[in-house]
């Protein structure tokens, strides 16, 4: 009968035998996964999805917020969370949305990311492309969080360029509700001058402060619903801008829809698609905005519930996410100078993160359109 002892030391050789390799957990940049099989791969690390501090697609983190006069990494693209929901008339939650997108970004790495339709890696196109994680605003005054918005972005787009020959770097923000486009377009217009916007939502955003808001107060009056009206008013987007995707009602027979023109937009209704296709919209979107610079908004809202449920003020009869995803690539070749991702409101999803991935992949296809045409600041 075998001892106890030998029985032991059976285990203990059987276990050596079996003993593997692990791979290093200390002293690397990012652990490694997978093989470097053509040239284009052989210099890079390979990311694991899931390792160190959630930045969007494992970015670098870069303090892009230190003192102005305090010199931080260089970078040409800027990934900026704006956790303000506090604009809103519906849902809230989009407070939350930066952190949101950057889960729903887990999967997508920099150095696996060749594109199977175009063949190309947004992240290797010679810009730097950095996650600046969240703007510090107050939750409990809009003011006062618009402003500090405001000096985020200033101090972010005044830094010098990573990428020579091209000397601002962009921005896309992670929001926070639809009023935080607003500091953004302050920010392009300072750089850029007066731009086009298109933006893709299911309701307009150039109510009239008057009807929503109602009047009560100036503070009430700078909303997710007003912040198109208002930055027509500061004269910050050009009168060649585009909603895409509409579909919510008005508030009134006439008035907001001739007000919406006065504030420089035409409209692409959801419908629409139906009846252009992708392409269809695509052309009308280029023909809209051409020989101007483009700041795009997505409100996540333009997708159907169905694919975006985690927002504030859903909207049913709405785009899919493959059809989103087409038109926005689609856009390759315009000069985007500054993009967004508003109104992602997590708790409001649902266990397989339907509206987060929706949202990333949006991300990824603002930075591959910033990627491929460099813009210049004017001179
Ligand atoms: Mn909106």
């Amino acid at each position: 009968m075998l001892s106890s002892w030998s029985l032991l030391l059976a285990l203990a050789s059987y276990a050596v035998s079996r003993e593997i390799t692990f791979p290093p957990v200390a002293g690397i940049q990012h652990p490694i996964y997978g093989f470097a099989v053509d040239e284009d791969a052989a210099e890079l690390d390979i990311t694991m999805m899931m390792s160190g501090i959630t930045t969007f697609a494992h970015l670098p983190y870069v303090h892009c917020l230190a003192n102005e006069s305090e010199d931080v990494e260089k970078y040409d693209i800027a990934i900026l969370g704006a956790p303000f929901d506090t604009g809103v008339t519906a849902r809230p939650g989009a407070r939350f949305g930066p952190t949101g997108v950057r889960q729903g970004g887990i999967r997508i790495g920099a150095e696996f990311s060749w594109n199977v339709y175009t063949g190309r890696n947004a992240f290797l196109e010679g810009f730097r492309v950095v996650d600046c994680g969240d703007a510090p605003l107050t939750f409990l005054d809009n003011t006062i969080a618009l402003k500090q918005l405001d000096k985020a972005h200033k101090v972010i787009s005044g830094r010098k360029a990573n990428h020579t020959g091209y000397t601002v770097p962009r921005i896309i923000t992670l929001g926070g509700d639809h009023t935080t486009t607003l500091p953004a377009l302050r920010s392009t217009y300072h750089h850029w001058g007066a731009v086009s916007v298109i933006h893709f939502d299911s309701h307009i955003d150039t109510w009239d402060p008057e009807v929503l808001g109602g009047g009560l107060s100036h503070y009430a009056g700078v909303n997710h619903g007003t912040f198109l009206h208002i930055a027509h008013e500061e004269g910050l987007i050009k009168n060649t801008s585009i909603h895409a995707g509409i579909r919510a009602p008005m508030a009134n027979k006439k008035y907001d829809l001739k007000n919406d023109k006065a504030c420089g937009f035409s409209i692409l209704t959801a419908r629409d698609l139906d009846k252009f296709g992708t392409q269809g919209i695509i052309d009308k979107l280029k023909e809209r905005v051409a020989g101007s610079k483009v700041y795009i908004s997505v409100d996540i809202d333009v997708l159907d519930p169905s694919y975006a449920p985690a927002t504030g003020t859903a909207e049913v009869g709405g785009w899919t996410t493959r059809e989103l995803l087409t038109i926005l690539d689609g856009l390759d070749g315009i000069e985007l100078i500054g993009a967004d991702v508003v109104e992602v409101a997590p708790i409001y999803d649902n266990p397989g993160e339907t509206t987060v991935l929706a949202a990333a992949e949006v991300v990824h296809s603002l930075i591959a359109l910033m990627a491929a045409t460099p813009v210049n600041a004017l001179s």
